[in-house]
Formats: C-alpha cells, sequence, structure tokens
C-alpha cells in the first residue's frame, strides 16, 4: 500500500487511526478505510447529479417485495431488480432514457482504489448507488449477474456507519462483521468475489454532509 492513508510507518498509524484500517479482508479483498473522505464533497455533489436525473427508487424483488434501499445506477449500464429477476439494463425503466452518466470524480476514485488493491486497468461500465435510511438492510446475497468475474467490485461508503456481513462461499457458512464508515472504500476481488454478504440494519443517526442516510456506491465490470 503506498497512499497516504496506507504506508505503514508506525508514527502515521499512531498519529492518524484510519491508517490502521488499511488491510486485507479476506484474499483478493482489501479494505482502504477512509480513502475516499478527501473526496466526499465531491461524491456527494454526484450522487445529486445523478439522483437529478434517474431519482431513488424501491425496486422490487423477484419474490415481489420492496426492498428496503432506495436505489439508482450511473454509466452504460444499471442493475435492476423486479418481478422477473436481476439484470443489467441499458436504459432506465422508469425514464426510458439512458442512465446519467459516471460523474468523473466516482470514475476516477474507483479506478484509483482497485488500482491500488491490485487491480490496475479497472474500467468499470456499472455503479449502483444504494441508500440506506436508518433500519433498511441488504439480506444475505450474493453478486452473480456480472459477466467479467476476473474483475473487482469497488464499494464507496458514504454517511451513516453500517455493519458489513461477509459470508463463504455457501449461505450457511459463518459471516465476518465489519464496520464500515463513511469515506470507507473497500475493493472485492478474488476467490471471495461471489461470497455471501450483507448489511444489517443500520442504527439511527445523522452525518453532516449525507444526513439520516447511508449512501454506498459500487462500481462494477459487468460486459
Ligand atoms: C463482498 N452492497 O449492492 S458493497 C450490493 O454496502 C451490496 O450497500 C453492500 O452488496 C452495501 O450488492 C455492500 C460491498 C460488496 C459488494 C460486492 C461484494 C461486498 C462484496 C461481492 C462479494 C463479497
Ligand atoms: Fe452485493
Amino acid at each position: 500500500m503506498r497512499n497516504r492513508h496506507c504506508r505503514g510507518a508506525p508514527l502515521t498509524a499512531e498519529l492518524f487511526p484510519e491508517t490502521r484500517r488499511c488491510h486485507r479482508i479476506a484474499a483478493g479483498a482489501v479494505l482502504l478505510g477512509g480513502w475516499a473522505q478527501s473526496q466526499a464533497l465531491a461524491l456527494k455533489a454526484g450522487v445529486d447529479a445523478v439522483i437529478a436525473s434517474a431519482p431513488w427508487r424501491h425496486m422490487q424483488t423477484p419474490g415481489g417485495r420492496a426492498m428496503s434501499t432506495a436505489n439508482s445506477n450511473c454509466g452504460p449500464l444499471g442493475w435492476q431488480s423486479d418481478a422477473l429477476g436481476y439484470r443489467y439494463l441499458r436504459t432506465d425503466p422508469e425514464s426510458g432514457r439512458a442512465w446519467p452518466a459516471m460523474p468523473a470524480v466516482f470514475w476516477s476514485l474507483a479506478v484509483a482504489a482497485a488500482e491500488e488493491a491490485g487491480y490496475p486497468g479497472f474500467a468499470p461500465d456499472a455503479c449502483l448507488l444504494n441508500r440506506y435510511a436508518p433500519g433498511a438492510r441488504l439480506s444475505l446475497h450474493r453478486d452473480q449477474d456480472e459477466r467479467d468475474a476476473a474483475a473487482p467490485i469497488v464499494s464507496v461508503s458514504l454517511g451513516l456507519p453500517a455493519t458489513f456481513l461477509f459470508g463463504g462461499a455457501r449461505r450457511e457458512d459463518p459471516c465476518h462483521r465489519l464496520p464500515l464508515y463513511h469515506g470507507d472504500v473497500v475493493v472485492w476481488g478474488g476467490p471471495t468475489r461471489f461470497h455471501y454478504h450483507g448489511v444489517l440494519p443500520v442504527p439511527d443517526g445523522h452525518h453532516p454532509l449525507v444526513g439520516r442516510f447511508r449512501i454506498n456506491l459500487t462500481f462494477r465490470k459487468v460486459r
């Protein structure tokens, strides 16, 4: 690791606690604690711009229930869940138009984080936005709709903290818990890329930039 948060000098770690939060979570999965914090204002402005053209919506699960998270997308492909199942679409079904472009700050952060974690040349073609109000959660699932299995998923957390769960290849495998805070970036690649994971209900709170929400961006290479 060679960014200013992750350089390993002990003095740095004492002065800046977030330096201790950069580590490998699993084979091929790297937590870059606080990595996006200095860009948070620009990222939030990017979120607001995306949402102005593709507003937050609660998609239906294939089982017919509304998801507790609100979602939107930017980039060439957008993730969609409804009665038909999960898939990636080139247009927003709500508007019939293309998804909004990825803001430049989204793209550059995702590419830089992937490179930092050992995945040079990451070229995401989809960015899913998840918004959690207090109480919203994401039940245990696997992300299997992306065709490019070699590419990682880059995740950026903004706003309220949450507890991330990551399990194994089988639903019944035990889960580890990982707290995720505003500005944290996680790069998920390698053998755990298709493992089960989820997010516990987000506790109530208030964040100065994001308000009463947690927003998570996931960058994916789908095609
Ligand atoms: C671990 N989102 O959108 S992002 C999702 O915090 C999703 O909103 C969570 O799971 C969130 O599908 C977690 C981090 C993430 C994404 C994909 C993974 C972790 C992963 C794939 C395999 C293992
Ligand atoms: Fe997921």
